[in-house]
């Protein structure tokens, strides 16, 4: 697959002005000029959030009435329930919510979906059990802005509703007729940054909270680990106030008071907490129990003060991934030959099995379109229906594709990247058609992958000092990918796959040194390119520490002949 590497080119006089101006080295100036960020207070904003930073939670829309209702709450000791979701961001955000109010001697009810029968979002039957069971108000956390009939139904078995959400508002039908409606992605927002993760909105109430009852600020900002985790895992844009939180979050997260998630960390094992601590130790263990159904002991976890009980579940958790890839796999391989027993000829992928794990379709989709870079859907056929998801590639507009082809669709949603779909089975072949007839008009064969670069070096550049510099630039994620650099005319000295033949070891050399390269599952490139080959290539700067020697090694996303 050939890729275009892609480079930012930065003004090198200002790489100069910000690495003179707050005393970096050109490489991590070089990475901050090319992210665009110009002015002294939005560098220094970037480099060293502080608690100062955060926005004033009254910005966001409906605040006011919100605090003003939970307040009241409080004090007649209402019973309140949350209503979250069983994705990390949903339980994080349930956990800190329920936590702080609890602090303030509120204890309340947690209620959240089940993935495989009741499915995201609020839903009229748990409404009608809040209600039953006496509960005044209700909290939405994570969801609920899409819930105008449950707020409705809620509102006639007398009780309130307050939606905190992060999701776009529907297009049509207006908003639920809530008591607030806290959500920045409401036309009327006000507010500075629409990017918070759910777990974020849930936080700024809580902070909002503590200005209108004159708690210390220590008192919500004490959970910045949990929202760090939530806001990571949801992977949303790790810029403005969501840097700051994960930024301040990480270095709560590493001495965390939360027992189940200190345990969680241990059990995992890691070399350094990070994003990618997050990203692939938490989220998926979390994530593994509701997508397997057990979404209550992924927030016990984090509701409980009990080692023992944290060790338990923590266990149970850890069962629930390996038998959620254990289906992924099985699913991979099925989708795997029956591609290419199709011959995998065509410009997308449609494919559908009966028995394919509802929680697990969309991961592996993922998976599908990122090993064959064609937008893939995937569908599990159950009785009449077929129900799956779907992935894009850059460049194709996947709910736009089935918007062209929605009369062979029962139901479908979700955006450019990734869907969520419905078919009746007998429409099963014509909805293909429609499908691969679109991509093939779209041309999606030939969108070419992009490699962003930030900056090109030479390995003179390089040096174990520098590359510690740029964990400055911590932590990566959506919108602060890991920097990429290209180095070219270079010369393979040494060259091998490793693991079996899975992924490639390389030395390469300038006229003065050599340095390590690994290229994981780039393993066939090794027949490829013999010894003495030039090459250019694009990667990420890693340090590598082997029995307490550390080595300078470049972590291989691309390679091509040099001239
Ligand atoms: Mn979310």
């Amino acid at each position: 697959m050939n890729k275009k590497w892609q480079i930012n080119e930065v003004n090198e006089d200002i790489i100069d002005k910000i690495a003179n101006e707050f005393n970096i080295s050109k490489l991590v100036a070089s990475i901050i000029a090319s992210k665009g960020l110009k002015s002294q207070d939005e560098i220094e904003i970037f480099l060293h959030p502080r608690r100062t930073d955060f926005h004033d939670p009254f910005l966001l829309p409906d605040m006011e009435k919100a605090v003003e209702r939970v307040i009241e709450a409080i004090n007649n000791n209402e019973k309140v329930a949350i209503y979250g979701d069983y994705d990390v961001d949903g339980i994080t955000s349930s956990t800190v919510l329920h936590r702080f109010l609890k602090d303030r001697g509120l204890d309340t009810d947690i209620y959240i979906p089940n993935r495989l029968s009741e499915g995201y979002g609020l839903n009229s039957n748990e409404i009608k059990k809040i209600a039953e069971t006496g509960h005044t108000l209700i909290i939405t956390v994570d969801c609920g802005i899409t819930g105008k009939e449950e707020v409705a139904l809620a509102k006639t078995l007398g009780i309130d509703t307050i939606v905190t959400d992060h999701h776009e508002p529907p297009q049509e039908g207006g908003l639920p007729d809530a008591i607030a409606v806290v959500d920045a992605k409401r036309k009327d927002n006000q507010y500075p940054f629409n990017g918070l993760a759910g777990v974020g909105v849930a936080f700024k109430l809580t902070q909002a909270l503590s200005q209108r009852l004159n708690i210390r600020e220590e008192e919500n900002l004490k959970y910045l680990d949990i929202v760090c985790v939530g806001t990571i895992s949801d992977i949303v844009p790790l810029v403005d106030e969501n840097r700051t939180i994960s930024k301040l979050g990480l270095k709560l997260v590493k001495q965390t008071r939360n027992i189940g998630l200190r345990v969680l960390l241990e059990s995992i094992g890691y070399k350094k907490i990070d994003s990618n601590t997050i990203s692939f130790g938490i989220a998926p263990r979390i994530n593994a129990c509701g997508r397997m159904g057990h979404e209550r002991e992924a927030l016990q976890l984090f509701l409980t003060d009990d080692v023992e009980e944290a060790n338990n579940i923590t266990q149970r958790l850890n069962g629930y991934n390996l038998e959620r890839q254990d289906i992924e796999k099985r699913i991979f391989n099925e989708a795997q030959e029956m591609l290419s027993a199709e011959g995998n000829k065509l410009p997308c992928i449609v494919l559908a099995k009966e028995n394919w794990h509802h929680g697990v379709i969309g991961i592996v989709s993922s998976k599908m379109t990122e090993m064959y870079s064609k937008p893939s859907i995937l569908l599990s056929i159950e009785d009449d229906l077929e129900k799956g998801s779907g992935r894009s590639v850059p460049g194709f507009d996947l709910h736009e594709a089935l918007e062209n082809c929605k009369e062979n669709i029962k139901q479908f949603g979700g955006h450019s990247m990734a869907v969520g779909i419905t078919l009746e089975k007998e429409k099963f072949e014509a909805f293909k058609e429609a499908f691969e007839d679109y991509a093939e008009k779209m041309d999606v064969a030939s969108i070419v992958p992009v490699i962003n670069i930030d900056e090109k070096l030479s390995l003179d550049d390089i040096s174990i000092q520098n590359i510690k510099e740029l964990e400055l630039l911590e932590p990566f994620g959506e919108a602060n990918k890991t920097p990429i650099f290209q180095i070219s005319n270079l010369k393979i000295d040494s060259i091998r796959a490793i693991s079996e033949g899975k992924h490639l070891k390389m030395t390469l050399k300038d006229e003065k040194r050599l340095i390590d390269v690994i290229g994981f599952n780039m393993g066939a490139l090794a027949e490829e390119y013999p010894i003495g080959t030039k090459v250019d290539i694009v990667g990420n700067l890693e340090i590598n520490s082997y029995k307490g020697n550390e080595n300078v090694q470049i972590n291989l996303k691309d390679m091509r002949h040099g001239v």
